[in-house]
């Protein structure tokens, strides 16, 4: 995992025990193998992808170089009984990183958070915070780069990716100086068992030497702690509670964490996915992060446009695919009330070559830093461990169990799996409930509205017969030109795209073992370029890429409010 001081877990925040001081904004940025000179360097806005921001350069993944100089805050220095570092919200896809010409560490993999202790390098004055950022594609890597055709679902990109999005490179999130008390708060964990008069909560705090205390929404606790149903969350009730640890020694206050969080029970019962007990049925999207000019950096406007959208398009759930999303975007999700399936980096896995054992090491890093970023999320109702990763060699089954086992041993209180192309291949029974990606009337029978139904409608029963297990269908859709109009229908049109999702969501619903079904994609997104990519684009987006509604937001307005 990530070095930090002491390697805590919990996301920075700022109170009197604690720091977050927010370094994003403005940086000089330069390509290079060597930090070299600067005088060539242009400014750059973080977090953000390089790519589409400065000009010329989109192909380019580095490495790159990033400085940003600052001073501290008041009181920061000296130090005294605190830790400081420098927390990166993510960084694709490799980092590392100096403060004042002192190395601090680095971190390999995008989308999760990394911390770096820097209480040594920090000094009055100026301070020079340097990140050598390398964002060249590798079959080592997760996602994998450079894959043989062998070893792709057969789809020719460039730049030379296996998968449908652009490698966009860069300092993708907030980064944060973070400074924290010695011997503080380590992690918490929020544990709730419901039953019929609401839930059990059970809080379990990791600190250093001391008393620990806790408050739920002002009022002292202990754990475990009983709650009414009215406490519980859900999306027609997203109640979040301020759960408040204290670290006290010898009577004096000495470290502070507020966690502000949702309480409810997620499992599987049959065929059923229950949320309080509840059987629930997920409406929603698959979202990229992605837009013009940001690339994959990330921020809270277009988290809250997005999850706005969906929920007025009357979405209760999305997949983070293919990566584990911003924190803020989480924040927002967790306050409308709206499920998550939180997905790792693992898209575009193959097993067949020496970079596998490699590969499968980072994919476990990065689960373990997903769940341990994630795992107090209300929000967060499922792991997904992978994406469509190929089946097609006999090391594969047993990967793909061992993800979910792995997911399942680092929280086992929401269902793991991982979404999949090949239902009948061996290792899908893995996963507590079946994640299906299907494309009836797109990949398979192109153009056939009339065959897509009964296509999916059979896929679904033989898995529902094979597995007997709760199935999402995560993705199915058709790429629509925005614009684009034909009657009767035709591929690439709004029409056949409003066609072709409601004819298979009608078919989802016939059946009770599909408890939920995510249109993908929630907008259009970039991709690397290809024959079946026009200007780069997948168009399977319900939005467009800049967030306007195609015919079917429409008729999926209409079809989900009723
Ligand atoms: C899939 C992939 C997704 C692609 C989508 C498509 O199966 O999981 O990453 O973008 O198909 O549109 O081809």
């Amino acid at each position: 995992m990530s070095t930090s001081p002491g390697g805590s877990p919990l996301r920075p925040q700022t109170n009197e025990c604690r720091l977050a001081f927010d370094l994003s904004g403005v940086w000089l940025f330069r390509l290079g193998e060597d930090e070299g000179d600067w005088s060539g360097a242009v400014p750059v806005g973080v977090p953000g992808s390089w790519n589409d921001q400065v000009p010329g350069i989109r192909d380019e993944f580095g490495p790159a170089w990033y400085e940003r100089r600052f001073e501290l805050p008041p009181g920061v220095l000296p130090l005294g009984g605190r830790d400081a570092a420098i927390r990166f919200g993510s960084v694709c896809y490799s980092a590392e990183v100096w403060l004042n010409g002192q190395p601090l560490g680095g971190h390999v993999g995008g989308h999760l958070p990394f911390t770096l202790a820097c209480s040594d390098a920090l000094r009055e004055g100026e301070n020079v915070l340097v990140v050598r950022v390398d964002g060249r594609l590798g079959r080592d890597q997760v996602p994998p780069g450079l894959v043989l055709p062998a070893n792709t679902h057969g789809r020719v990109f460039h730049p030379d990716v296996s998968y449908d999005f652009f490698p966009y490179a860069g300092i993708h999130r907030r980064v944060d100086l973070v400074v924290t008390p010695l011997g503080g708060i380590h992690d918490v964990l929020l544990v709730a068992a419901a039953d019929e008069d609401g839930a059990v909560v059970s809080v379990t705090v990791e600190a250093g030497e001391g008393d620990v205390t806790l408050a739920l929404d002002g009022e002292p606790i202990s754990s475990p702690h009983r709650v009414g149903t009215s406490a519980l969350w859900s999306p027609s009730s997203p109640r979040l509670h301020r759960l408040e640890v204290e670290l006290r020694r010898g009577g004096e206050l000495v470290d502070r964490y507020v966690l502000q969080t949702g309480i409810r029970t997620v499992s599987v019962a049959g065929d059923q996915l229950l949320l309080n007990g509840e059987p629930v049925q997920l409406r929603g999207f698959g979202r990229h992060e992605d837009f013009p000019v940001l690339g994959r950096g990330t921020v809270s406007a277009l988290g809250a446009r997005d999850l706005l959208l969906m929920q007025q398009t009357g979405a209760n759930s999305f997949r983070t695919a293919h990566y584990p999303c911003d924190e803020e975007t989480l924040d927002i999700a967790d306050q409308l009330g709206l499920m998550v399936i939180a997905e790792t980096p693992a898209v575009g896995l193959y097993f067949a070559d020496d970079d596998t054992p490699r590969r499968q090491e980072q994919v476990q890093r990065s689960l373990a830093e997903m769940i341990a970023r994630d795992r107090n999320r209300a929000c967060v109702i499922a792991w997904s461990v992978a994406n469509e990763p190929r089946m097609n060699h006999p090391a594969a089954a047993a990967a793909l169990v061992e993800l979910c086992d792995a997911a399942r041993a680092l929280d086992g209180t929401r269902p793991a799996g991982y979404a999949t192309d090949l239902p009948e291949a061996e290792g899908v029974g893995a996963s507590d409930v079946v994640f299906l990606n299907a494309y009836p009337g797109w990949y398979r029978d192109p153009g056939r509205l009339d065959a897509a139904g009964p296509a999916l409608a059979d896929a679904l029963d033989r898995v529902y017969e094979r597995y007997g297990k709760p199935v999402v269908i995560t993705e199915f859709g058709a790429d629509a030109l925005p614009g684009s109009h034909a009657d009767p229908p035709a591929m690439w049109t709004e029409e056949y795209q409003a066609e072709l999702i409601e004819s298979l969501l009608r078919v989802a619903a016939e059946r009770t073992f599909v408890v939920g079904a995510h249109i993908w994609a929630f907008a259009d997104f970039g991709t690397a370029q290809a024959d079946h990519r026009p200007a780069s684009v997948n168009f399977k987006g319900v939005f467009t890429r800049d967030r306007q509604p195609k015919l079917a937001a429409r008729r999926l307005r209409e079809l989900w409010q009723k």
